[in-house]
């Protein structure tokens, strides 16, 4: 494995607040593998900015009587705040209207310029007589070209992905009138150049997934159109020597996954390109962004020579549904990151998500009744039984005191051996980025660390009872280890009972298949590491959930 990794999650809009549906897909994953990489000795990190130019956030901050700047200011700090209630642990989280991005955007711009990537080209774009202003992506809604699916932003279709030529039946989308067509000046981008070598890179690399790649490789196929990268507004990127026009927001925000992570690099002392393009590059995304990662990305990249490496990963995932319907901001369907965090703690969502989101395109859905199904009979009926268990028993029949190992019969070299073994099972599972298997093997750690406590009977202080406390109270510190990525705040808490002087950040990996804790150890303070769901306040959440629709 490459000792060195930088992680990217997509980079959040600055445009309202982080909701269950963002988390679920890209920036819990992202934490996950970040966290384990860490434990394994790789020098990762975590690297993310918020997305502040585009349309909408024009549209918006319009709207609101504030200055496009003030506007993404405040979303900045609040998504990065929420963020962190949820324990998503950025190395660096930094903004695309930084100027480092802008210096490195137009850096890029030049540079694919000045290799004949870009031309100019008079185009007809929409113009609202009523808002006497050229309307770009979002400003005009309509149909899309392709799939007929109606009501869709002229930038992308939501219905099938793709990236609308031009859109049919425009209508502005701030006064709802049908614009007129303006003749302006755009920058193009030669997509179609790098048809070839973007099959290729595909090709090659074997860690993306097989089914996001073929539908890829059908929209090569199909053939690929060039792309305008200019829009005719002020809040973007300029475009140097050009007065009133800015670069499209998705020619600027996936540089920010480079240029943030040169500048956190840099300010560490560390040589930020020579650590790009030595480390394993990782950007997780929903599958909503599919075009703009595996097309303009690599397109971008190859066409400044490679002078920043391609992705190794861009793990996809599907979208969150709630209750079985799609998530929407605007009619009120869906469940801020911040108002969960005030019913319950964060690692019971990063649990329950982790849980149920596989590694594919597949949609999931949050229900409240599966979390509490869920939260009560796995995180808490299984592993929190069994932690309380083993650390209780210990504590009141030793006095804390570990015991030694004397004799072990055949069942517990069996509970040895799964201590030795959980490492490289959680751990290949997550290098293949299959986290809901992983944690579904923890989970099948606990169930047989359970039995096996059963079967013991340590309570009737027969032959063997040391053995079995020595052992048991050892798989809850490789447990630990193990759910740190995972659930960190509750990893701390089992190693705070534990008694343990160290911190779990920096035990390693490999450590998880080590009986650590020797006779003699004393253990810290056990109580129930969480409380159980109530049905009640599940029905409570669910009908305000509904009212609020
Ligand atoms: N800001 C959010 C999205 O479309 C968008 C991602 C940018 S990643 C470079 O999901
Ligand atoms: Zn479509």
């Amino acid at each position: 494995m490459t000792k060195k990794a930088i992680i990217t999650s997509a980079l959040p809009y600055s445009n309202g607040e982080i909701h269950l549906g963002h988390v679920a897909s890209t920036y819990l994953p992202a934490d996950v593998t970040t966290r384990f990489l860490k434990q394994k000795g790789v020098e990762a990190y975590y690297i993310c900015a918020s997305d502040d130019y585009g349309t909408p956030i024009l549209i918006q901050s319009e709207k609101e009587g504030k200055s496009p700047e003030e506007y993404v200011a405040y979303w900045n700090k609040r998504d990065y705040d929420d963020f962190t209630s949820f324990d998503i642990d950025f190395d660096f989280f930094y903004k695309t209207s930084s100027k480092e991005n802008i210096d490195f955007s137009q850096y890029v711009f030049k540079k694919l310029n000045d290799a004949g990537h870009i031309y100019e080209s008079e185009i007809i774009q929409f113009y609202c007589n009523n808002d006497k202003k050229f309307l770009p992506d979002r400003y005009v809604k309509g149909t899309c070209p392709y799939c007929k699916a109606e009501d869709q932003y002229s930038d992308l279709c939501e219905k099938c992905g793709r990236v609308p030529a031009e859109i049919d039946n425009p209508r502005c989308s701030i006064c709802g009138q049908t614009p007129v067509k303006e003749k302006t000046k755009h920058f193009f981008f030669k997509l179609k150049n790098f048809s070839d070598e973007i099959d290729n890179y595909l090709e090659k690399n074997s860690n993306l997934q097989k089914d996001v790649k073929k539908y890829v490789q059908n929209w090569i196929k199909s053939g690929l159109i060039d792309w305008d990268i200019t829009r005719d507004i002020s809040w973007g990127v300029p475009i140097p020597g050009i007065d009133g026009q800015v670069l499209y927001g998705w020619f600027d925000n996936h540089l920010a996954y480079i240029s943030s992570s040169l500048k956190f690099l840099e300010g560490k002392g560390i040589n930020g390109k020579e650590f790009w393009n030595s480390a394993d590059i990782y950007h997780f995304i929903g599958k909503d962004i599919v075009y703009h990662h595996f097309l303009f990305l690599p397109a971008m990249r190859i066409g400044i020579q490679n002078e920043y490496k391609l992705p190794d990963f861009i793990p996809t995932r599907g979208h969150l549904t709630l209750q079985g319907k799609k998530i929407s901001k605007s009619r009120n369907w869906y469940i801020g990151l911040k108002e969960f965090l005030d019913y319950y703690p964060a690692d019971y969502l990063r649990f329950y998500l982790t849980s149920i989101t596989p590694y594919s395109q597949d949609d999931l859905n949050f229900s409240w009744d599966e979390f509490a199904i869920k939260i009560n009979s796995e995180l808490i009926g299984n592993l929190g039984n069994f932690v309380n268990r083993a650390l209780g028993f210990a504590k009141k029949t030793f006095n804390g005191e570990i015991p030694s190992i004397e004799e072990s019969d055949n069942i517990d070299k069996e509970a040895e051996n799964k201590i030795k073994t959980l490492s490289d099972d959680v751990g290949s599972l997550i290098e293949q980025n299959h986290l809901d298997r992983a944690m579904k093997k923890i989970l099948e750690f606990t169930t047989h660390f359970n039995q096996y406590f059963q079967h013991k009977e340590p309570w009737k202080k027969g032959v063997g009872t040391k053995t079995c406390l020595n052992l048991s109270v050892n798989a809850v510190r490789s447990l630990a280890i193990a759910l740190y990525p995972f659930l960190p705040k509750s990893a701390e808490k089992i190693w705070s009972q534990l008694g343990m002087s160290s911190k779990i950040s920096e035990q390693s990996w490999s450590s998880i298949s080590e009986l650590q804790i020797k006779q003699g150890h004393k253990l810290g303070t056990p109580s129930p590491l969480f409380d159980k769901v109530e049905e009640s306040d599940i029905q409570k959440y669910k009908n305000k959930l509904s009212s609020q629709n």
